[in-house]
């Protein structure tokens, strides 16, 4: 671990742009690197935030084939959808970038040039799937079989989604390729290997030297050292992504795994342009802190794979720190982009304006640092009423208040302190460092406890000296204690704002600090200057009802029932007949001119039907789907030659044809322009 480093690089995962955000991604990883971000500005420190957006691989063109359009047009949709998100939702980064840029390809191409000359590839000829139909190579997710571990039919070349096994495509059971829906053959390509079983004692060493890793990092780490490094390709043959720069491969890109984390440093050197800085300072110098903000799917990738390519390219700092969090799941199931089932940022800010910082709260409050993890919307509601509005806001609140009707709504003059009043003040100085160790030992949840400490501290403070009664016999130590009380809530205002940084602005104003106070400022007792007048009072948190959380719920429920309807398939056809078969039944067109409960009945309707023949009488089972209102007047279609038969007592003198809907829903089949009753179908 790196002690007193001069500045911070600090990544958080470049997302492929192939589909928006949800809440997983921002607690699993831009979230915590925000907080820690803010908090390193906050103290003064130098620091670089860099993401962006993944641009190449196979999950693009996967959604360009789905979508119908080109992976240029995927990638330009879903970059400018994100960025906006991100930056609605206060994650401060310094660049938000792209893959797809300029500068990117080049560094890349650079970085693989460099590795080249050096000899540090192994060129190896293999087998490689290739689809004959579509004639083309097929990457590792076009290809699905048999997982050969638990037997899911359904298993990619490189991973089994339900036992979550790494695989390789050629352990897959019957493979074949989602392109053509053919079988797959094996032909030979060359392909440029990194060799990580080579690299091996380099990477257990590099790995090793970092014991303060999160405990599911560095299980990952080991597990993956102990079962052995392999050789892996940093080449592909693909037409999406960027060239092979060597003269002999054609129809081959970079790895997405390569160039990926390359745009960390592809990204800096565009920010580090257009701010006039050094950008080789933020990856060379052995001074600064790189951390990688990512989730746990990325493990390999940020503590093996691009350590290796850096150590092979040797002129690179190697990360300090992944603190990688585990999944996020929402109201007990997994989240799944495929299934909806999701709280999508942009749909968040859109329907839930100006709630930023409760969301934030959330998502930290719960975040998934040791394991997986569990979010709401009851809980949610929960938090956001019990300790946002009910102690932090509440402590703020009155404080304000309290100062708007004793004190004139201006700061009071802080007079003898009391010895509970040093102790209170005394434990106010230690919060900072509290706040801050959690935040700089990654461990975020607990620096959020801290910071709602503080608000609680503030609220026994109150609920102890009772301003609201001292100022009857003893306006001077009112004003004192409300002074300490506002000075509290200036604390707040500086210790919140990793966290919560719109509150923190909204704190500020209301406060009315202009100074720009940050972490080495907190914790003192005089921030506020006596006489300065408060700003506009606002509550910072307003109460969550019932029906905002259960429009959520609702919109979740309608997502899993759209998925149970998709999964539904269409019955099977019946036993094949003759024209004959059909001939024999007479089907009419007749309008419903009475229509009325059979009583004692819940399915039955008794129908009048005008013929165009002096009208009958059926009887149907549609009382559940139908207000015999609703279908008075209506055309419908009836077989008209069926056998009367009796039901509850009536006679039925036919049968209204209905569709099926896949979700059980009944729909009258009636003639698409008006036909004369009596009319006949065929
Ligand atoms: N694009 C995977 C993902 O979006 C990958 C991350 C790259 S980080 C360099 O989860
Ligand atoms: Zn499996």
């Amino acid at each position: 671990m790196l002690e007193n480093p001069q500045r911070y690089t600090v990544t958080a995962a470049l997302i492929y742009a192939n589909g928006p955000i949800h809440i997983g991604h921002i607690a699993g990883c831009y979230l915590p690197a925000d907080i820690y971000v803010r908090y390193l500005r906050s103290t003064g420190k130098d620091v670089a935030f860099i993401s962006g957006t993944d641009e190449h691989g196979v999950p693009i063109t996967i959604k360009a084939k789905k979508e119908g359009i080109t992976p240029q047009e995927v990638v330009d949709k879903y970059y400018g959808q994100i960025k906006q998100a991100f930056s609605d939702f206060g994650i401060s980064f310094d660049i938000y970038s792209r893959t797809s840029n300029a500068i990117h390809h080049e560094t890349s191409q650079e970085f693989f040039t460099n590795l080249y000359n050096k000899g540090d590839f192994d060129e190896e000829v293999t087998e490689q799937y290739y689809d004959e139909v579509a004639g083309q190579f097929l990457a590792d997710r076009y290809i699905v079989g048999t997982c050969p571990v638990c037997g899911n039919p359904n298993a990619y070349g490189d991973q089994c989604e339900r036992c979550g096994t790494a695989l390789s495509p050629t352990e897959l059971i019957e493979p074949h390729s989602t392109l053509s829906g053919s079988k797959p053959v094996l032909r030979s390509t060359k392909n440029w290997f990194l060799p990580l079983d080579r690299m091996q004692p380099k990477i257990e060493e590099y790995v090793n030297s970092h014991p303060e890793w999160k405990t599911n990092v560095a299980g990952q780490c080991q597990s993956w050292l102990k079962e052995g490094l392999r050789p892996r390709a940093m080449t592909r043959d693909l037409d999406w992504g960027i060239k092979v720069p060597l003269p002999d491969a054609d129809g081959k890109v970079l790895y997405v795994w390569f160039d990926a984390p390359i745009g960390y440093i592809s990204m800096t050197k565009e920010w580090a342009a257009e701010q006039g800085r050094d950008w080789e300072l933020y990856w060379r110098d052995e001074h600064t802190k790189l951390v990688h903000f990512i989730g746990k799917d990325n493990i390999v990738f940020h503590c093996i794979i691009f350590p290796a390519m850096l150590m092979a390219e040797g002129s690179f700092i190697l990360a300090d720190n992944v603190p990688a969090n585990e999944f996020m799941n929402l109201e007990g199931d997994k989240i799944s982009t495929s299934r909806n089932w999701a709280v999508w940022l942009h749909e968040y800010l859109e329907e839930l304006p100006g709630k930023q910082d409760v969301l934030r709260y959330v998502l930290a409050a719960n975040a998934p640092e040791t394991k997986d993890s569990e979010f709401t919307w009851k809980d949610f509601q929960t938090r956001n009423n019990a300790e946002l509005v009910g102690i932090f806001g509440n402590f703020v609140n009155r404080a304000v208040v309290l100062t708007q009707k004793f004190c004139d709504g201006k700061v009071p003059a802080i007079g003898e302190l009391t010895a509970y009043d040093q102790q209170i003040l005394d434990e106010l100085a230690l919060f900072p460092d509290r706040i801050g160790q959690a935040i700089g030992a990654y461990k975020f949840r607990e620096a959020l406890g801290h910071l709602m400490d503080l608000a609680r501290l503030g609220n026994k403070y109150l609920a102890e000296t009772e301003p609201w009664k001292v100022v009857k016999t003893d306006p001077l130590r009112a004003n004192t204690i409300l002074n300490i009380a506002l000075q509290i809530s200036a604390n707040l205002s500086i210790v919140c704002e990793p966290f919560l940084p719109f509150t923190s602005q909204k704190l500020r104003n209301q406060l009315n600090i202009t100074e720009h106070f940050n972490w080495t400022n907190a914790g003192r007792a005089d921030l506020l200057v006596t006489g300065t007048e408060l700003g506009k009072g606002e509550l910072l948190f307003a109460k969550i009802e019932d029906d905002e959380i259960n429009t959520q719920i609702q919109k979740l429920l309608n997502a899993k029932r759209m998925n149970e309807l998709e999964t539904k398939t269409v019955p099977a056809l019946r036993d094949e007949i003759t024209y004959d078969d059909f001939a024999k039944m007479d089907i009419r067109i007749g309008t419903i001119t009475e229509a009325e409960r059979v009583p004692k009945s819940d399915k039955l309707l008794k129908l009048k039907v005008d013929d165009g023949m002096g009208g009958r009488q059926i009887l149907s089972g549609i009382a559940k789907h139908f207000s015999p209102e609703e279908i008075i007047g209506k055309q419908v279609t009836f077989l008209a030659n069926l056998a009367p038969r009796k039901m509850m007592g009536f006679e039925s003198q036919g049968m209204i044809l209905m569709a099926e809907d896949r979700d059980g829903k009944l729909a009258l089949i009636t003639p698409g322009d008006a036909v004369w009753n009596g009319g006949t179908v065929s």
